[in-house]
């Protein structure tokens, strides 16, 4: 592969087009949405505050491959910071800044970060318990709510000092790291690399036609691949311009939706499903949007449908996962299928194999899907057994899901060999949840499973075992995983049992407790 990298594809864009807006920052509704009150920050500006932030970095000491990590919330100090990270060939590390103190605890250290980068809000409540983290050098408390506060912290850093920098050149190197969980529990950090990113939105480009011209309205969250790499990259790497809401409101999306003449959205079903039900949805006008995509979760039928009827757009669906980026799109041009994910993407090999010997299977019987492709991470951060298990000797990453292929080549998901749940496109894996109530002193036994939801495609259910003599109650449970879980992972139900299914072996049979407890 010859072409630019992202960054060099980015910093080419800023120096061609310093004049054109990047980035649009809508503040909270009820902040007032008059157009003083936006920030809008152009591909010049864009450029110079990253070589500012660079040289802030340096400053601070990060050298190549050092940690990065930013629990920042939506803002362009978020960013910036992690643009600056990775031209800086150092790893940026987003964390959601819904994490309470134990799970963030964890990534700061499994990641060893140098420096950490938390919103000023958080300081009290975080800085009794950074001291003992061995790695880290130094947190800085920032004030993204006030954009004054990003320019008082790079004012003293010359941006003529990181423009000699060369563009990093290293493709293999690590640029990002995304935290994904397991089968055994304790998540792990996905590297993803400049040259799987490049990979990545190259492909995204010519597969959805990305545009100069094209304006984007994002509001997902910037700690995922989602709304990271697909949305919020893939602006950038076509230079055009992001409109940001720093959080999802279904009105007021279909509004600005409107009113912006915005081209491209993507959501999760959760969000199509909510834009859907708007009061009044069928009248906001859409006609000149061009794209709209579904993925991080499987896009029902219903809703496929429903939308279209609504809006008069099909939906695109894709599929893809952190370690990867993008895998599988429905055409922009051509036939979006409903059910089905599509066509693998430019650069992207998709195989369906048998899940006990994977031999590859023929089109149309259900097996496991492997991946292959310039897109797929290097494997998983200090866990070379955890990549070993991943990947098979000839270099296929195992996703986990099921899945055939269509004579055609369109794949249909087939539903998934791991227990994985899926809660409004967040992925939430039943080892971690166990874990948490398996420390509660009331509980004796308990499996994770998803139940489906309306709202949030699954929800997160724990199926509990008391220990004798106790009785807790579903609130006390949930409010115990609330203090050691980030929201979504808590479970939404619970429900108690005299005792769980097992098999000969002792494991607990999620199939047949799916059955009985969701019904
Ligand atoms: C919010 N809540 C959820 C939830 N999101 N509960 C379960 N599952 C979820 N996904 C709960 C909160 O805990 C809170 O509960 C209440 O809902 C309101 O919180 P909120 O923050 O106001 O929620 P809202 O803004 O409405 O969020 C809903 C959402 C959000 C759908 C907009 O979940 C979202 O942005 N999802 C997208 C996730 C995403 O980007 N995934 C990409 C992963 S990358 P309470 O009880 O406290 O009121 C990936 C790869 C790929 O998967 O292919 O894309």
């Amino acid at each position: 592969m010859t072409g630019p990298t992202f960054l060099e594809r980015l910093h080419a864009l800023c120096e061609r087009q310093p004049d054109k807006v990047a980035l649009i920052f809508l503040p909270e509704e009820g902040d007032g949405e008059r157009l003083a009150e936006r920030q809008a920050i152009t591909y010049g500006e864009l450029e110079r505050l990253v070589r500012r932030g660079m040289a802030f970095l340096q400053a601070k000491g990060v050298e190549k491959g050092d940690r990065v990590a930013l629990q920042l919330p939506k803002s362009l100090p978020f960013i910036i910071l992690h643009l600056a990270v990775m031209r800086l060939e150092a790893i940026s590390l987003p964390l959601n800044p819904g994490y309470p103190p134990r799970e963030l605890l964890y990534f700061l250290d499994d990641a060893q970060a140098k420096l950490f980068f938390a919103a000023d809000t958080a300081r009290s409540a975080l800085s009794p318990l950074l001291a003992d983290l061995g790695s880290l050098e130094e947190t800085i408390y920032l004030d993204t709510a006030n954009g004054a506060a990003l320019a008082a912290l790079l004012a003293p850093y010359d941006p003529a000092q990181a423009a000699s920098l060369p563009i990093p050149q290293e493709r293999d190197a690590t640029c990002l790291m995304i935290y994904t969980s397991g089968t055994t529990g304790r998540p792990k950090g996905a590297e993803l690399t400049h040259g799987n990113l490049t990979a990545n939105l190259d492909a995204l480009h010519e597969a959805w036609g990305w545009r100069e011209d094209d304006v984007l309205l994002h509001v997902l969250p910037i700690f995922h691949v989602h709304g990271l790499i697909v949305a919020l990259h893939g602006a950038l790497h076509a230079g055009a311009t992001a409109l940001l809401l720093p959080s999802f409101d279904a009105r007021r999306t279909l509004q600005l939706l409107q009113d912006e003449r915005c081209t491209v959205f993507m959501g999760v079903p959760a969000i199509h499903r909510r834009l859907v039900e708007v009061e009044g949805a069928a009248g906001y006008d859409l006609s000149h949007m061009r794209l709209l995509t579904s993925g991080s979760d499987r896009l029902p039928d219903d809703l496929f449908h429903r939308f279209r009827e609504t809006f008069g757009h099909t939906l695109l669906e894709r599929y893809g996962m952190s370690e990867t980026g993008m895998l599988i799109s429905n055409p922009l041009h051509g036939e979006r299928r409903v059910g089905s994910v599509g066509l693998p993407l430019p650069g992207v090999e998709v195989r369906i194999v048998d899940p006990e010997t994977e031999a590859p299977l023929p089109d149309g019987e259900v097996g496991a899907v492997q991946v292959r492709g310039a897109n797929v991470c290097k494997g998983y951060w200090r866990q070379p057994e955890k990549t070993a298990e991943a990947f098979t000797a000839d270099g296929w990453l195992r996703t986990g899901d099921l899945g055939l292929r269509e004579p055609d080549g369109y794949i249909t998901l087939k539903g998934r060999s791991k227990d994985l749940v899926i809660s409004g496109g967040y992925n939430v894996y039943p080892p971690e949840v166990e874990l948490v109530l398996a420390s509660h002193p009331a509980v004796a036994a308990s499996a994770v499973i998803g139940c489906p939801d309306p709202q949030w495609g699954e929800r997160v259910t724990a199926v509990i075992v008391p220990k004798a003599g106790s009785a807790p109650t579903a609130r006390e449970i949930i409010a115990y995983c609330r203090e050691r879980l980030v929201s979504y992972k808590a479970p939404r139900q619970v429900i108690f049992v005299e005792a769980l299914p097992r098999n000969a072996l002792g494991k607990v049979q999620k199939a047949a407790l799916r059955e009985t407890i969701c019904g």
